[in-house]
Formats: structure tokens, sequence, C-alpha cells
């Protein structure tokens, strides 16, 4: 008994192995794991640690991993390395390269933040938790049998099969720039897992992601119309999405009433990041969290992480989304004692605060391509769609 009081009625459970943060993609590679480390020293920094439980996850097993991956896949992930890959071959076959490298301990990477997205998945299970997070999952392109988009093991996949294992349904949201679609194509033809994704959409990776990108057509295919897609343009502002994402996802929510969610927080649709092309700033990135949680009073709902290609932006949006799930709010200096503190001071980094704001960097904003008539028509789109699922 410390006397520490837990702020709000939600057990929140933090899952985090510091050996994921070590790893390289290689020089200039966007994908930083080291933004976990700046992450983590916020969410320490802030006392956030006293308001939920903090654990050490383990390396997934290649066992569990097969529960979705192929045996080959998983051989030639397991055994390639930076030495050995002249001789192995099938790079190609696999979809290595540039944006999949192969790097020094990738294997024991993957393991990794798999392994924090089982354990996550583990205490919603048991009822543990009500909300369990790991920010170094939420890696949505990874295929069955390839790597895709600096993604190797689709760790989210395999927390929503761990999770059907004791829910009957399970709703997907992905609020990262890029579609979610190794997720969305693994659920492809079932009707117990719903995916929603938003997006940005036209000469943008991975390509996929339509609005009418509903899931294959038939009407022997229980999956169809399970697909919801939400794609956008550049620009989008805070009003424009907070509006679109209540909607949208309160409307999935309520038709499809999944007993767990699972919610992929990619942090490239923040304003300013090196990929993404929107114009969110943190809070609102985050009202999409609030949002969510606020419809989970009798559901799981576990949060990962995903895309984001500036540090220091990605590091405050999951700080401030881990303070939204403990109930707590934070002030907007952040506090002297911060390790790498400097990562966050300067007018380029964003004077020292927690809540900078992103969206109106004249140098990093882009022009707002949505008009008021598409974003209508897109949630139109969604409610017509949502009238052909019954439960
Ligand atoms: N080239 N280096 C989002 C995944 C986005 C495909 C165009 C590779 C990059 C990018 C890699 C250092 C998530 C594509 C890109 C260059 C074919 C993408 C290595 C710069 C670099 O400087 C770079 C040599 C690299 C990759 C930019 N790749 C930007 N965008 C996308 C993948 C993942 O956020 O959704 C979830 C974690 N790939 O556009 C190309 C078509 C490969
Ligand atoms: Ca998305
Ligand atoms: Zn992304």
């Amino acid at each position: 008994e410390n006397g520490i009081e837990r702020p709000t009625g939600y057990n929140v459970s933090f899952h985090y192995n510091p050996k994921v943060e070590g790893h390289h993609f290689g020089r200039s590679h966007p994908m930083k794991p080291w933004r976990l480390t700046l992450t983590k020293q916020l969410v320490l920094g802030y006392g956030l640690q006293y308001a939920m439980d903090t654990y050490v996850s383990r390396p997934a097993s290649r066992q569990e991993l097969e529960i979705f991956h192929g045996k080959s896949y998983l051989n030639f992930l397991s055994s390639i390395t930076p030495e050995n890959m002249e001789q192995m071959g099938d790079l190609g076959r696999f979809n290595f390269g540039d944006d999949c490298p192969v790097f020094d301990g990738m294997w024991d990477y993957c393991r990794l933040y798999a392994g924090a997205s089982f354990d996550a998945a583990a205490k919603l299970i048991s009822k543990q938790s009500d909300i369990a997070i790991n920010w170094s999952g939420g890696l949505h392109h990874a295929k069955k049998n390839e790597a895709s988009g600096f993604c190797y093991i689709n760790d989210i996949v395999l927390a929503i099969q761990a999770m059907l294992t004791v829910e009957s349904r399970v709703l997907y949201v992905d609020i990262d720039v890029h579609h979610g679609d190794g997720v969305e194509q693994a659920f492809w033809s079932t009707d117990r897992v719903m995916t929603l994704s938003y997006h940005k959409f036209g000469d943008f990776f991975p390509g996929t992601g339509a609005m009418d990108e509903t899931g294959p057509e038939s009407i022997e295919n229980p999956g169809w119309k399970m697909a919801l897609n939400v794609p956008l343009h550049d620009g989008i502002d805070d009003e424009q999405y907070r509006d679109l994402f209540s909607e949208i996802t309160g409307a999935a929510i309520e038709t499809f009433n999944p007993g767990a969610i699972v919610l992929q927080c990619g942090a490239d649709s923040l304003g300013g990041d090196r990929l993404g092309k929107f114009n969110l700033n943190i809070r609102a990135h985050g009202y999409c969290i609030e949002f969510v949680k606020s419809k989970c009073h009798n559901r799981r709902l576990m949060l990962v992480g995903g895309g984001g290609y500036t540090p220091r932006n990605v590091a405050r949006a999951w700080c401030h989304e881990t303070s939204v799930c403990v109930g707590a709010s934070l002030k907007n200096h952040i506090p002297g004692h911060v390790p790498y503190r400097q990562a966050f001071t300067g007018e380029e980094n964003g004077d020292g605060l927690m809540y900078p704001d992103l969206a109106n960097h004249p140098s990093k904003r882009h022009p707002n391509l949505h008009s008021k008539e598409y974003l209508q028509m897109m949630k139109q789109n969604i409610h017509t769609q949502l009238r052909f699922i019954q439960n």
C-alpha cells in the first residue's frame, strides 16, 4: 500500500520491452524504433507509470507467429541476416528491399513487438486490464507470407485472433495515415471482425482502401461489407477529422456492437510528419482515443502504435494518449527532468511544449483539399454500407 490513488476506474496496462528500441532499419530509413525511447521517457517524466500497470513484455514464440504467418516465410525471416542475405535468395519473393530491409536483430525485433501485443491481448482476455497498450506494435501492412511497408509480422492480426477466442466480434479502427491493408485482408472473409481505416488515398502507399473496397462481393461471403474505408486527401484539419471520426466510428460501434476494439494509433497522421500529409494536432489525434474509450464501458480495448516519422511528435502523441487512457491531464510544459528533453526544445522542436501547434507551422502545413460535399458524401456512403449489416 503506497497510498497512490488511481485517477479512474479503468485498469490500464502498458506493455513494453526496452530491447526493441535499439534496433536500426538502416541509415536514413524513416522507421526509427528509437521513437519508443522518447515515448517512454515522456510517459515516465509525467509519472503516468503510477496510474497503470507496466509490464516488460516477452518475445513471441515461433509457434505463436504461425497462428497467422506461413512457415516458409517465418523460416526465411528467422534465418536471414545482413551477412547471409546474398546466398539466401528469395528476398524478392518475400518483399524485402528498401522499405523492408534485412537488418541486424530483425527476428528479435519482430518477436518483441509481437510478444507485447500477445501480452496485451492476454491481459484483456483475463480481464486483468480494461485497456492494454503496446506502442511498439500496430504494424498493419504485414501479410501472411510477405513483409510490406516497414512491417514484417502482423501483431494486430495475431492479437485479434487471440481475442476471437473469447469474443464473438472484434472491431479494428486504424488512424494511421496509411491504409490498414494487412488487417483488412486477413479478415476479408469473416463477419466476426469489422475493419475501419482512415487514410490518405490517391498516389500514396499502399494504394488500396478506396471507399467502395468493402470486402469480396458475394452473398455467400459473410465478410462482404465488413471492411469500411475512409479515403482522405492532403491537409485534413482537426475539426473535419474529429467530426468524421466520431460520426463514422460511432455508427460502426453501434451497428456492429463489438466485444473488443483494437485501435491502431499511427502517429503519421499528425501535422509535420515526415511521410504523412495531414494537418492534425496532438489533441485531435488523441480525441479519437478519447472517443473510442468513451464507447468502451463494457468492451475490451487495445491500443497499438504504428507509423509516425517525426519522433518527437510520435512521443508526444502516444504519451498524451496514454494519459487519456488513465484519465490524467498533462501540463503543457514538458517536465525539466525528462531525459532527451532537448529533442522537444527549441523553436523547430516545439519549444519544450507537450502540445505545440503542429497544424499551423507555415513551412509544414499542407493545403486542405477537402470540400464540405466530399466529407458529407463519405459519411453518407458509410451509413449506406452499415445498413447492409445486421446483428
Ligand atoms: N521506395 N530509405 C508506412 C510504409 C510506407 C513504395 C517508394 C523505397 C518510404 C521511404 C527506405 C533509406 C506504416 C512506398 C519508396 C525508398 C518503393 C514509403 C529507406 C525513404 C526511405 O530514405 C529511405 C535508403 C525509405 C522508404 C522513404 N517508403 C516512404 N513511403 C512507402 C511505405 C508504414 O506507417 O503504415 C505502418 C508502420 N513505400 O511508397 C515505394 C513504393 C520503395
Ligand atoms: Ca489508416
Ligand atoms: Zn503509416
